[in-house]
């Protein structure tokens, strides 16, 4: 059985959003297609506090894009994104939704961020991704949505760490950075993440 997991197509990460990953709406007619080549369809929507850790409007002399250590890990400092109930945070308008058949939100916690679908960033604390996909049967997991290099990535490395087979869907992404998503690019070939594009599922 296959999922599609559509990652944080938000207004936010748009063309006009706060934290606008460049040609973002370039992959809304590729997501909207696919759907029906899956068992089942999933979403992620970032989904912060105000006062989240990972914006930089809560240091002061800190501006989006500097680096800083949270706990173990590092962080990239964003402009403010996807604040809860926010018309940013809410999915495009021009994103099809109705085969969506759950929702995981992420990045509530205001201590730590969350890039993946499936756990926080220190994976201290999981969505329920994981156990709603394998209650469901689903063997084979493609994933696709914004930004390719951040919350794309790891959702991609953790469903294939969690035992699925995962497909990372290249034409129905877009990076926010060309380096970190070459990088990207390569740890997940080097974990067996499969690299597909969407004609060829
Ligand atoms: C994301 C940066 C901050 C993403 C979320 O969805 O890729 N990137 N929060
Ligand atoms: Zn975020």
């Amino acid at each position: 059985m296959k999922a599609l997991i559509l990652v944080d197509i938000q207004n936010d990460f748009l063309p006009g959003g706060a934290l606008a990953v460049p040609f973002g709406n370039e992959i809304l007619p590729v997501v909207n297609t696919i759907q029906n080549k899956f068992d089942l369809v999933v979403a992620s929507q970032d989904w912060h506090p105000e006062d989240h850790a990972s914006f930089a409007s809560n240091y002061k002399n800190k501006v989006p894009f500097d680096v800083i250590s949270l706990g173990e890990t590092q962080q990239v400092l964003w402009p403010d994104h996807c604040i809860q109930g926010s018309d940013g945070a809410a999915f495009s308008k021009d994103l099809k939704t109705e085969n969506i058949s759950a929702i995981f939100r992420k990045g509530m916690n205001k201590n730590i961020d969350s890039y993946s679908a499936f756990f926080d960033n220190d994976y201290s604390q999981h969505t329920g991704l994981e156990a709603y996909l394998k209650s469901m049967d689903i063997t084979d997991v493609y994933v696709c949505g914004l930004a390719a290099d951040y919350c794309v990535y790891f959702t991609a490395k953790d469903a294939k760490q969690t035992g699925f087979n995962t497909y990372y869907i290249t034409d129905a992404t877009r990076y926010i950075d060309e380096d970190s998503f070459k990088s990207a690019l390569k740890d997940l070939k080097e974990n067996g993440v499969h690299l597909v594009t969407s004609v060829e599922i």
